[in-house]
């Protein structure tokens, strides 16, 4: 049985006191899902949240990181730093980061590794742009951006990826890809990692899908048989919208 995963990206959102109010309102909120809870709070807040979600089940997690262990990158954070301090899941590959921060498949393929090295987990994530969805090139983009990032990987590497299937028009635009539309990717990468590492490593990895989901219309694209679960924007800066969505498997 795959993992549930409801992670919520608060990306450059939400200053102490706002964080620790979303947080107290967070630890009020009640699970009646089996999924994974994580949120993902801006660096400065990080420890801070890690230490406020300690004895709770929702994991606090890193919204980027760098690929080195340390050195001259200024402004940068190391996977070290991120271990230093309890965070074990890092989200890598946004397309957010990628689009403003120029990041690439092979930049991201040294993040991964560098995770790896360091014993986390990483939330990878990847997704075509409206034009190639529009050519109907949306298959061999992620194809492309997976095999770059990923395959050089060994089949055990896997027990410590989770995918994020993230259609770049639908992120904070309102428009969802529908849930035929995301299942459709999820079979397809699905497929993808078992033509190059077999059925085993296929059905253990839980795919997420990412763009616009809401208490509205999670429990409809949760519902499909690879969506493993989701990577919550714009929804989880609001407590209740979020457990919404956790709760909507
Ligand atoms: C996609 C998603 C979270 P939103 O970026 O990563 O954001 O739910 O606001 O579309």
């Amino acid at each position: 049985m795959r993992k549930h995963i409801v992670a919520g990206n608060w990306k450059m959102n939400n200053n102490l006191s706002k964080t620790e109010n979303l947080l107290n309102e967070l630890k009020k909120q009640t699970k009646s899902s089996d999924a994974e809870v994580m949120v993902a709070p801006t660096f400065v807040n990080l420890s801070h949240a890690f230490k406020t979600l300690k004895q709770t089940d929702i994991e606090a997690v890193a919204q980027n990181m760098h690929f080195a262990e340390n050195g001259a990158y200024t402004g940068e954070i190391s996977a070290d730093m991120l271990k230093s301090i309890g965070i074990n899941t890092v989200i890598l590959g946004h397309s957010e980061r990628r689009a403003y921060y120029n990041e690439t498949d092979a930049s991201l393929a040294k993040k991964i590794d560098a995770a790896l090295a360091n014993n986390m987990r990483s939330i990878f994530c990847f997704g075509e742009e409206l034009a190639d969805r529009k050519s109907g090139n949306q298959e061999t983009i992620v194809a492309s951006q997976i095999k770059n990032a990923l395959f050089h990987l060994k089949a055990d590497a896997f027990t410590n990826i989770v995918l994020a299937y993230e259609p770049v028009w639908a992120i904070g635009t309102g428009e969802t890809a529908s849930p035929e539309q995301a299942q459709e990717m999820h079979a397809f990468i699905r497929q993808l990692l078992s033509d190059k590492y077999g059925d085993a490593v296929a059905n253990s990895v839980s795919i997420l899908y990412g763009g616009s989901v809401k208490p509205n219309n999670a429990r409809e694209i949760f519902s499909k048989p690879d969506v493993d679960g989701g990577l919550i924007g714009g929804a989880s800066l609001k407590a209740e919208d979020f457990y919404a969505i956790v709760n909507a498997f």
